[in-house]
């Protein structure tokens, strides 16, 4: 493991998770817990959560469907088992078969929750698909170690004028402080204020690990010009760290970086154009709070002929296996 600038420290033996979120293989209350998902981790078998806004949102139809059948065999392909997690019939849903994974991804049928949206969707008995914030969240409380997704929420640019009172900023943010999981991504999307939201993730206490980089991925870039705090080469090293915030008791996520697959980064250079005109679009009509993201990914995948939404699903599959072998790695050697 490379510490950039700080010296390493041995967190010596793993001891017993520190935060009070017990697993709970049957499901806390308000959740159903699919089968399989719940006799793995019973069993202390590996499980990878995955978030379902990706499919819903991020995608277009019908390529989000198939996305979603993509992740969950890399995850199967690791050794582990997937559990797609969604707000349907009154209650989050962890393990959507494709049953449900078809409902989320039918154009137009699912809302978005992030994790203050999870209480009304719930009471409202809406069909809805999960953000990195309540997907890494629900995740957590069903004992679930590991989340893999494409990238994460941040802080969001703001054209000409006077910054507002408060940013956009994603609810993903705060979420990943208070919540023990590892989540595997290709950093955050280069439509983002990079450089914030680093800053936002270090002021939060998310600890970032890059997975063979020593750079921030850009999601669709590998090279966003931004140091990580810290590099991992293997997948021991890389549990080797989750144990040592558990061990810890820190509330925070573990963020792992991962750059896209090597075939399909788009160069920066490439990139500026299309994000260039996709925020000019969102302001000039008005796109405002969680439509934001969808929006923009969208006007991407317009414009850059669908070369953006094809390195989006390289790097979720990527991910996904990531995420299944990190899990493999942890159940091999629990706390
Ligand atoms: N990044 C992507 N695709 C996505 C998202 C992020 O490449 O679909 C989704 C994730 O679900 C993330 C959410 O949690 O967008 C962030 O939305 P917001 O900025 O409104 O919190
Ligand atoms: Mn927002």
């Amino acid at each position: 493991m490379t510490v950039h600038h700080r010296q390493a420290t041995d967190p010596g033996e793993a001891g017993r998770p520190g935060h009070d979120w017990q697993a709970r293989p049957q499901g806390p209350d308000g959740f159903a817990v699919a089968e399989e998902v719940a006799a793995a981790l019973a069993d202390g078998r590996p499980v990878v959560a995955l978030e379902s806004t990706i499919f819903a949102h991020g995608f277009p139809h019908p390529r989000n469907g198939e996305l979603a059948a993509e992740m969950r065999a890399a995850v199967r392909d690791a050794g582990a088992v997937p559990a797609v997690i969604a707000v349907a019939d009154g209650r989050l849903q962890v393990g959507a078969g494709q049953d449900l994974v078809d409902r989320l991804c039918a154009p137009g049928a699912a809302r978005k929750a992030s994790r203050r949206d999870l209480a009304m969707h719930l009471a409202g008995g809406s069909l809805a698909a999960t953000t990195v914030a309540a997907t890494a969240w629900a995740a957590a409380r069903c004992g679930i170690a590991v989340f893999a997704t494409g990238g994460i929420g941040g802080v969001h640019r703001h054209l000409d004028g006077a910054p507002p009172a408060f940013p956009d900023l994603s609810g993903d943010l705060p979420a990943l402080a208070d919540t023990p999981i590892a989540v595997i991504s290709a950093g955050a999307k280069s439509i983002l204020d990079l450089p914030a939201t680093m800053e936002a993730l270090e002021a939060f206490g998310v600890p970032v690990v890059g997975y063979r980089t020593a750079e921030f991925p850009a999601f669709h870039a590998a090279d966003s010009g931004i140091a990580l705090p810290c590099t991992v080469a293997e997948i021991g090293e890389l549990a080797g760290v989750v144990r040592a915030q558990r061990l810890l008791a820190l509330p925070a996520a573990v963020l792992v970086v991962q750059p896209p697959p090597e075939g399909v980064r788009i160069a920066m250079a490439e990139l500026d154009g299309w994000i260039a005109a996709a925020l000019a679009r969102a302001a000039a009509e008005g796109i405002a709070g969680p439509a934001v993201t969808p929006f923009l990914l969208a006007e991407m995948d317009r414009l850059s002929g669908g070369r953006t939404t094809a390195t989006n699903a390289a790097l979720a599959v990527a991910n996904a296996g990531l995420g299944g072998a990190l899990a493999v790695a942890l159940a091999a050697q629990p706390q």
